[in-house]
């Protein structure tokens, strides 16, 4: 087999590639399967001076890395200008906490537009990695991240598709007008010891978010099928349940006032609680996540519609009301497979 090698750089575009092989009596064979490549556009971002494109539906899409610090970037586009483009990876590097980064479109036959990754590598001795994440037309695309190694002061999107990763060393404010999640893969979105200030979402399904404190959390819709976990941490490797699991240092794990204006649906809510040995939240094994500084109280739980298990809130301090519908719940609450309780352990 001899390697085959372009004789030079290939411009931006999608090329099919066909293997034949030929015997020494000379007969062809029919040609393999079509290896597709796509080569992806490149465009530099400068701070101060807005990149535009036409994305796939049609949208003009504007992305702006602005303010100060000595912040620059990379954008990579799929697709080309004939088809339309799609944000594959936005890569920012030296940003601080003055740095920001928006995206807007308009128009087009799908409004809005998504993008599957964005890496921000702050600069070196700044613990704040981006004041302003400000995409409301943009959504997170399934399967996509947001990494940064250090706190992101607001996120602002449309959405975050199933099967995505939010990671950053903090989140001040959490502003997504749709749906965070879907049933296809879980969502994980990890706000480290500092954890979330103010968290607002159009819904939430399949979600593991795990923080050492949230303030408020404010869902227009339903949370189904998630696991908002303060003061336990899930580790470096985001997964629920592995040996780098335990407890965030000098967090709280307290939770702020939770307010649901839709149901509550097989969700575990924990404030300062270790799942023990079986790895399951609710169950007589569970302890006490060993900090120090982990209080673990729950301010209020609204819930405007109705709760179905299994359901677990569980407090290691106390949590200072349970309202579902208009009854105002006596804890510990125990009904079918729903435990919400106060002083856990
Ligand atoms: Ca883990
Ligand atoms: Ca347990």
């Amino acid at each position: 087999m001899t390697p085959y090698t372009e004789a030079a750089p290939l411009a931006k575009g999608t090329y099919a590639y066909t293997l034949e092989a030929v015997d020494a009596a000379g007969n062809v064979s029919a040609p393999s399967e079509a290896l597709v490549v796509t080569i992806a556009e490149e465009i530099a971002l400068y701070r101060g001076q807005p990149v535009f494109f036409m994305d796939a539906d049609g949208s003009s899409v504007i992305v702006h890395l602005s303010d100060c610090g000595q912040a620059i970037g990379f954008m990579t586009l799929t697709n080309g200008e004939t088809t339309g483009a799609a944000i594959s990876l936005i890569y920012l590097k030296d940003t601080t906490g003055n740095s920001s980064l928006e995206i807007h479109s308009i128009d087009g036959s799908v409004p809005g537009t998504s993008f599957e990754g964005l890496v921000i590598d702050n600069a070196e001795g700044t613990t704040e990695a981006l004041n302003m994440l400000l995409a409301p037309d943009a959504s997170l695309a399934p399967g996509g991240f947001i990494v940064a190694d250090g706190s992101i002061r607001s996120i602002t999107l449309a959405a975050i598709g199933a099967g995505s990763l939010i990671y950053a060393e903090g989140i001040n404010s959490l502003d997504v007008q749709g749906a965070v999640g879907g049933s296809t893969a879980l969502t994980t979105i990890y706000a480290g010891a500092a954890g979330v200030g103010s968290v607002k979402v159009g819904g939430m399904t399949n979600t593991l978010f795990s923080g050492g404190v949230f303030g408020s959390v404010t869902v227009l819709g339903n949370v189904s099928d998630s696991l908002l976990l303060s003061g336990y941490d899930i580790g470096g490797d985001v997964i629920l349940g592995t040996d780098d699991d335990g407890a965030f240092s000098a967090a709280t794990g307290n939770i702020g006032t939770v307010t649901i204006n839709g149901s509550l649906i097989g969700t575990t809510i924990i404030a300062g609680i270790d799942p023990g040995p079986d790895g399951i939240f609710g169950t007589a094994d569970d302890g006490v996540v060993s900090s120090s500084t982990i209080q673990g109280a729950i301010k209020a739980l609204i819930v405007k519609g109705s709760i179905s298990g299994p359901t677990a809130v569980l407090a290691n301090s106390t949590i200072g009301q349970v309202k579902v519908g208009n009854a105002k719940l006596t804890l510990p609450y125990v009904f079918g497979n729903i435990l919400i309780a106060q002083n856990w352990r």
